[in-house]
């Protein structure tokens, strides 16, 4: 065994290494500048200026880096903090005791209404000074509260009960998405359709039986599957009423709520939808709460796009469907306080918006807004100028599509999924997609068009030359079956990947075709449904995964391939959506059985005893669907209501020549052609 080592041996050892190092050192030191200096002066300076040339480059680089990657950081922040199961600290709602307002309704034909012609461009952009965030919020009736005034939600009372791990799928969705009766005057309204019981207590294909004009021609067996609809959305409120009123959504396995906006918004989205159902107490109920409960005036943050589609969207639409003026105060008071979003340099609005304090801003990680975004609004605001004679709803979103018209960067006709608030100039290019962040640009330039009365060229040239760019580089098919789908361009490489969402294209397309554009765009409609329509028959629940992989290998295998990250399916509407379009053009009975087949299989999968319906993160596996404990509010604003719409005999309920359905599915008139 050795003796240990001295400590002053050590001392000297270290010592002498640490001399012998530096000496090392000092003498590399001295040879480089000596080599240095005996470099010629003009080598040295070229050598220099190099030097500084790179560092200004890597500075520039680094703060962009340092973007991006702030980006992705506070991307999550983001997310963690607009998670919308937050649980917002709740205020006991006092209002209930009222008895609900009879309603009487609509023709659902055209509405009468005021059709004011549009003004001057005056803008009117207000700012007000930036307030403390404050969460506030309401909630409905204590009588339909079950759960009382909870401090979080059941399931954390008993955490038995939180049976829904939640796997990557919806953060994914998040990450890539990307968001109405009164005591009416009789002489004002419109009469609801009629209730169920009405319905049956009318003659069958009378033709004086209201709201049935055309159920002669049809099938018969067609009521149950109304009947089946209507019961289906009965159930989904009964979770609402029951665990989440007055809040955004309802999570129906906890049977709690999750708060986004702070809103109401599975109550706002589903008003129009009882109305055209005639749940006439419903309504009356819903209603109530928006005139006792509903308040802008609150500290929130909301998204621009997702707060106009669904609450701006659905008030208008329920004020055209009743005429009750309570809709169109409340669609005023929303849309000026979401007008600050608008006030950027470039015009192009900022994301989020500040509904109490007025003040705007983008999502932290970036300056840049989503297209779709941006671009799917303007059926709104433009109502909304419509309807109050005040321009400057309508000037902020007009100006938005003049600017992305004239944009270079497009792929024949085709759009990046990003724009940038500064500099108005898109950004992220080379990516190209029919799915989340671009699909409503192309579904509002057609319908932007059919509601101004087909006049405005440059919306119809801008959706022209974008179908085209479709089918030039975005259309394919698969190998074994033929099936006809639209991929993803990605720095000109093509991948065959196509979003649950793209299946709002068969819809749109056929619209186009019925108000006058090319019978081809009618074919590739027809493909691209039996496309959606596949993308649920071959899963092993009968429903669409929330993104299909397609096999372009020829002749065998499956033709549409799911990824363990992508096969969630969020109650989403865009086929039953398509098929209700198909169906009303065609007539062809398959869209109405393939309808009822996606019905039975939410019935099915998703749908939970004693209330809702709730999202699933397995679509392939029937023993275990996993339920992700959420209801969209869009299952009630969209999903049922076109599956309602699809299975009505009455082709004349929100005709498609007298309205333009906006992208949360809520009805809007067509305007009347402006004078000659
Ligand atoms: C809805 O909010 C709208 O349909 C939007 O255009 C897309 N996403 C959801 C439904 O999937």
């Amino acid at each position: 065994m050795f003796p240990p080592p001295r400590k002053d041996f050590i001392a000297l050892t270290l010592g002498d290494a640490h001399s012998h190092a530096y000496n090392n050192a000092k003498h590399r030191r001295q040879s480089c500048w000596r080599k240095w200096k005996r470099l010629p002066r003009l080598q040295r300076s070229l050598i220099l200026f190099l030097l500084a040339l790179l560092l200004i480059l890597a500075l520039l680089s680094y703060s962009s880096i340092a973007e991006q990657w702030r980006g992705l950081s506070d991307k999550e922040d983001w997310l963690e903090l607009n998670d919308r199961n937050l649980n917002f600290p709740v205020a006991q709602n006092p209002a209930a005791g009222k008895p609900p307002a009879p309603v009487v309704g609509p023709d659902l034909g055209q509405a009468e209404g005021p059709d004011e012609p549009r003004g001057p461009n005056v803008p009117v952009l207000s700012k007000a000074p930036p307030k403390k965030k404050l969460f506030s919020n309401r909630r409905g009736p204590p009588s339909l509260r079950k759960d009382g005034n909870l401090p979080a939600t059941k399931a954390e009372e008993n955490p038995k009960q939180q049976l829904v791990p939640e796997e990557g799928g919806e953060e994914e969705e998040k990450k890539v998405v990307s968001w109405r009766g009164a005591m009416i005057e009789a002489d004002q309204a419109t009469d609801a359709p009629p209730s169920a019981n009405e319905k049956e207590a009318a003659a069958p294909g009378n033709p004086a039986a209201p709201g049935n004009p055309a159920a002669t021609d049809l099938e018969a067996g067609t009521p149950d599957r109304l009947e089946a609809v209507r019961d289906a959305f009965r159930h989904a409120w009964k979770g609402y009423k029951d665990h989440a009123w007055g809040h955004d959504e309802l999570k129906p396995i906890s049977k709690s709520f999750g708060e986004w906006f702070g809103l109401g918004l599975t109550l706002i989205d589903s008003l129009d939808t009882m109305w055209i159902m005639g749940l006439k107490e419903e309504f009356a109920e819903a209603r109530s709460w928006v005139e006792k409960d509903l308040s802008f005036n609150k500290n929130v943050d909301v998204n621009l796009f997702e707060t106009t589609i669904r609450v701006l969207g659905g008030l208008l639409s329920c004020y055209h469907l009743t005429k009750d003026q309570l809709f169109l105060e409340k669609a005023k008071d929303l849309g000026s306080r979401l007008m600050p979003a608008f006030k950027t340099p470039s015009k192009i609005p900022f994301s989020d918006v500040n509904i109490g304090s007025g003040t705007a801003h983008p999502p932290r990680w970036t300056s840049d807004s989503t297209l779709a975004e941006v671009t799917s609004i303007q059926l709104e605001f433009r109502e909304l100028s419509h309807v109050t004679q005040d321009p400057q709803y309508q000037d902020v979103a007009n100006e938005i599509m003049r600017l992305v018209h004239k944009l270079p960067g497009k792929h024949d006709g085709l759009v990046p999924m990003f724009i940038n608030t500064n500099s108005g100039q898109f950004s992220h290019k080379g990516v190209f997609t029919l799915g989340a962040r671009a699909d409503s640009y192309y579904e509002y330039l057609l319908k932007q068009w059919i509601q101004g009365g087909k006049t405005e060229d440059d919306l119809l040239e801008d959706y022209l030359q974008a179908v085209e760019g479709v089918k030039k580089h975005l259309v394919r098919q698969t190998g074994p079956s033929r099936l006809t789908f639209i991929g993803e361009l990605t720095h000109n490489r093509f991948s065959p990947k196509m979003d649950h969402l793209v299946c709002f294209l068969p819809g749109t397309l056929a619209l186009g075709v019925q108000n006058g554009l090319p019978g081809d765009h009618m074919d590739l409609a027809v493909q691209l449904m039996e496309t959606c329509h596949q993308m649920y028959k071959q899963m092993e629940t009968g429903l669409s995964p929330e993104i299909a992989h397609f096999s372009l290998q020829a002749s065998y295998g499956k033709d549409v391939v799911v990824k363990p990250a992508d096969r969630h399916n969020l109650l989403r509407p865009e086929t039953v959506e398509s098929l209700f379009y198909m169906f009303r053009f065609t007539k062809d009975p398959k869209y109405r059985d393939w309808g009822w087949e996606i019905l039975q299989s939410f019935n099915k999968y998703t749908k939970v005893p004693g209330g809702g319906y709730t999202s699933i993160n397995n679509v392939c596996d029937p023993a275990n669907p996993a339920p992700r404990d959420k209801m969209e509010s869009f299952f009630l604003g969209e999903t049922l209501k076109y599956l309602f719409l699809l299975f009505s005999d009455d082709l004349e309920l929100l005709s498609l020549d007298k309205y333009v359905f906006n992208t949360e599915a809520h009805p809007l008139p067509i305007w009347p052609p402006p004078p000659k």
